[in-house]
């Protein structure tokens, strides 16, 4: 192959050498003209195409005195009129267009055509990889600025795993998340570490304005609303397999079960309508002991 194209160009250059210096002689001379070459088009040249332009590159026909045929003046064939052969004009050969030396179209040189330098590839300005505006990486642009640190979480197979607080005779945990609009946060409860006779299942949430016990015992409370709206459900994380789920118009969950269906690790999915966003705290409780939950005011 290398010795194909040295000899091409030890080809090549001799012609537009010898042949580029003389136009006069081919073009300009009437006695050429008259059809001496085998091309039967009268212009002295072997090209056949009629345009006398002797040029030196008898093969090409464009004029321009390189043998690439593409009438641009440089050999790379192109037609784009600089050495690099990319065909978009500019010096850097990268084949993008733009004159500069990156080569993604853009300053960067991180290959997505956008100016954060991030590498994401996702041609927006946050820099988190997901393609969407809100920074949050997980892919959801109706997520919000003042999302959890659970996120990404807005699907099962991405549930954030909790740890419990403390296990003796129950198991429990409280966090303290966000709910954006049009948002889902599902998180991972490890039931499946407990070693308990009898499982009995206390899930509550309460939406930031409303409290442990509410408006019966004197305490905040939310009145029914879109807003104030929130449902969660509790599934087998295995089998996906809803086990129990509630919706509180009012920002207030209490669920309670027991049996066997709780002892596997259990999905907690939490979402409301396109009006509710709201911080809310999220009690879980496994015991293995049956027994109520009642507000003592
Ligand atoms: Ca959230
Ligand atoms: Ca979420």
């Amino acid at each position: 192959m290398n010795d194909m194209r040295r000899l091409a160009a030890l080809l090549a250059v001799p012609v537009a050498v010898l042949l580029g210096g003389c136009p006069a002689g081919t073009s300009d001379d009437g006695a050429s003209e008259t059809g001496t070459e085998a091309s039967g088009d009268g212009d002295g040249d072997p090209t056949g195409d009629g345009d006398g332009d002797g040029d030196g590159d008898p093969a090409t026909g464009d004029g321009d005195g390189d043998p690439s045929g593409d009438g641009d003046g440089d050999p790379s064939g192109d037609g784009d009129g600089d050495m690099t052969g990319d065909g978009d004009g500019d010096m850097t050969g990268d084949g993008d267009g733009d004159g500069d030396m990156t080569g993604d179209g853009d300053m960067t040189g991180d290959g997505d055509g956008d100016m954060t330098g991030d590498g994401d590839g996702d041609g927006d300005m946050t820099g988190d990889g997901d393609g969407d505006m809100t920074g949050d990486g997980d892919g959801d642009a109706n997520a919000c600025m003042g999302n959890d640190e659970w996120e990404p979480n807005d699907l099962a197979e991405t549930a954030s795993a909790l740890a419990w607080d403390g296990v003796n005779s129950d198991a429990s945990l409280h966090i303290e998340p966000f709910l954006c609009a049009n948002e889902d946060d599902w998180f991972l409860i490890p039931t499946s570490e407990l070693d308990y006779e009898f499982y009995g299942l206390h899930l509550d949430a309460i939406a930031m304005g409303s409290s442990w016990c509410g408006q019966g015992c004197m305490q905040p409370w939310l009145p029914a609303a879109p807003e104030n709206t929130i449902t969660i459900e509790v599934h087998d994380a295995e089998s996906l397999m809803l086990l129990n789920t509630q919706t509180s118009e009012q920002g207030r969950i209490n669920i309670g079960g027991d049996g066997e269906v709780y002892a596997n690790d259990l999905l907690v999915h939490v979402y409301g309508p396109p009006e509710a966003t709201f911080a809310y705290d999220l009690y879980v409780q496994i015991r293995s002991y049956d027994g109520e939950d009642e507000c003592e005011c």
